[in-house]
């Protein structure tokens, strides 16, 4: 990692432009002087920071936006996604035409079946002979998109990201030659870079992390603030009703629809989070509770990851809020570690591992995803509470997914594709980039600790500590086995049991494998046969 300056996303922005599209440096002639750039802005990607947007000429290129049919169903998405992605769409469209941009944009009932028929489309209303793209989050698109250019008359051009943080390449450069990629590592030279907390060369406050101060269970110490629901207009009334008919069977309710559709509503959003939750925020981080499905949290990945938020601008946000003494080190320590540390860095593994990532499935787990993960209809409390919620309102905060609902899939060792394929249609904030790695590598430890240095396997022991749950639910946390024990201490057991093999070379389960052997044989075969006979 260099230091760099705190913008360096511009400059490298600039010369893939100008590699791209010819526009930029001044005196250097543009590549072709009539309309001929087409620009392919996907869904996902709605910043005026989009490589190809930022230095183009309104008077010289034509945006395609396209709401197609196999990205809105390559899995079930939420609809609170869908409708988010078309209402934001939409807005960019409008933003777009008021600065001067010729837009072609195809609304769903359209019916175009690919983002490619999309440009063949384009091409043909507004004849161009290049199309430009920024690289898309996936790779399952990056695949298809290299083969455009054999299947387009105009030449395609893929450019880089910029919009993140941390390259494809800086990841790679950060990753050769270490045994283990561990995100506090990276999120250290991260800091350095961009730096943000630091006192000189040193972290701010003298440590690096202070995830030690953020680890409180929920006993209601405080008034939860209630969310202000950012303006609905009739452009996102009518794609809520239009998504509605268009995906019947898809999860989400949207009468619940909270989530902002444009970069200034998504601004406001992240301000009321400073305000009113961030002194929080590192506190509670861990928390779990029956009274609110948001806690202290950001609520901010569905616009960082669709483009209404840029990252940095975020981070520095925080910092701000620190250096004003709106918020405590450890709350804007805590936050800016998850967007300059673990988003970048799941990105980064994510493209350095790709497509062999996808097929771990180290603890061989294959039991098929229950049904009820599609209704939330279970006794246990915590699970139903986070499986309901995550698919109505297509959120659920971090604690939930890995502690609640992926230790769940962990310790009954259910199907890895099927329940990586779960998480990716469920949350409004979810792209496989950011998906696969936590969900396959945090949460099912399927590639074997690349991301994770141990399991994240609790017992309902944990869960009582974090939160309220287990005072609401049929089943006894304390009891590991007979009627109304709760079902994740057997199951903890029985995962601890079935792969002690592998987990004793790992040093971080020494103690609890050695705990485990330490019991007499009868009361060992006790546990697992009664996670076996009810459970599993
Ligand atoms: P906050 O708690 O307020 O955190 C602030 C921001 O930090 C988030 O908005 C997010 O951008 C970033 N962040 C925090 N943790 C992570 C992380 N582990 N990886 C990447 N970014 C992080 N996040 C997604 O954006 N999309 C997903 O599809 C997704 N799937 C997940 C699946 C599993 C199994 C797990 C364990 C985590 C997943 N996460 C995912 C990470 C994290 O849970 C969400 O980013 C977070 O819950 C979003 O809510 P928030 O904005 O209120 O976050
Ligand atoms: C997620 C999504 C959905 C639901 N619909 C569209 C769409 O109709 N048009 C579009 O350009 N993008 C959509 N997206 C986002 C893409 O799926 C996303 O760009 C890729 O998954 C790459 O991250
Ligand atoms: Fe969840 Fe067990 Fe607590 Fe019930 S008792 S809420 S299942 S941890």
């Amino acid at each position: 990692f260099e230091a760099r300056p705190r913008h360096h996303a511009g400059s490298v922005c600039r010369v893939s432009v100008e590699r791209a599209t010819g526009l930029g440096r001044r005196g250097q002639r543009r590549k072709s002087m009539n309309k001929t750039t087409g620009i392919l802005v996907l869904g996902d990607q709605l910043s005026w920071q989009h490589p190809a947007l930022i230095s183009a000429d309104p008077a010289e290129v034509v945006v395609i936006l396209a709401e197609v049919v196999e990205e809105a169903t390559y899995v079930r998405h939420n609809r609170h996604k869908i409708a988010l992605l078309f209402s934001a769409m939409r807005h960019f469209a409008v933003a777009l035409r008021e600065r001067g941009f010729q837009v072609e944009y195809y609304a769903f009932e359209e019916a175009l079946p690919t983002l490619l028929a999309a440009c063949e489309r384009a091409h043909s209303q507004a004849s161009f002979n290049r199309l430009v793209v920024c690289e898309p989050g996936e790779y399952r698109l990056r695949e298809q998109m290299q083969t455009w250019s054999a299947a387009l008359e105009p030449e395609v051009e893929i450019l880089e990201d910029t919009r993140f943080l941390s390259s494809i390449e800086d990841f790679s450069k950060w990753a050769e030659g270490r045994k283990q990629l561990r995100m506090e590592y990276f999120y250290r030279e991260m800091r350095k870079r961009y730096a943000l907390l630091m006192d000189g060369d040193q972290p701010e406050g003298g440590k690096w992390n202070y995830d030690a101060e953020n680890r409180s269970g929920w006993r209601g110490q405080c008034e939860i603030p209630e969310r202000p629901t950012p303006p609905q207009d009739a452009m996102t009334r009518e794609v809520i009703n239009a998504v509605n008919v268009a995906f019947p069977d898809n999860p989400g309710d949207l009468s619940t629809f909270r989530w902002a559709v444009t970069a200034e509503d998504a601004a406001d959003e992240l301000s009321w989070f400073c305000t009113h939750a961030l002194p929080y925020f590192g506190t509670y981080q861990d928390a779990l509770t029956e009274s609110s499905p948001w806690l202290f949290h950001g609520l901010i990945s569905m616009y960082l990851n669709c483009g209404l938020l840029e990252p940095l601008a975020v981070c520095e946000r925080v910092e701000a809020a620190y250096r004003k003494g709106d918020c405590s080190l450890a709350a804007a320590e805590g936050f800016i570690r998850q967007v300059l540390g673990w988003r970048e860095y799941v990105r980064g593994l994510y493209w350095h591992y790709m497509p062999d990532y996808k097929t771990h499935n180290t603890l061989n787990a294959s039991t098929p995803l229950p049904d009820w993960f599609w209704t939330g209809e279970t006794n246990m409390q915590c699970l139903s509470r986070a499986l309901t919620q995550s698919l109505g309102l297509g959120y659920a905060h971090h604690i939930q997914r890995l502690m609640v609902i992926g230790n769940f899939a962990l310790l009954a060792g259910l199907d890895v594709t099927a329940v990586c394929e779960w998480y990716l249609a469920v949350y409004v904030d979810a792209y496989e980039w950011v998906e696969l790695p936590n969900t396959l590598g945090m949460a099912l430890f399927a590639d074997g600790g690349i991301m994770a240095s141990k399991p994240y396997a609790a017992s309902g022991k944990y869960i009582q500590k974090q939160g309220d749950h287990c005072k609401a639910c049929c089943y006894d946390p304390k009891k590991v086995t007979g009627d109304g024990a709760c079902p994740y201490n057997s199951l903890y057991w029985h995962f601890i049991d079935r792969h002690r093999e592998l987990l004793s070379a790992n040093p971080r389960m020494g103690l609890i494998l050695g705990g485990w052997r330490k019991r007499t044989d009868e009361n060992r075969a006790a546990v697992v046969d009664w996670a076996d006979n009810n459970l599993l």
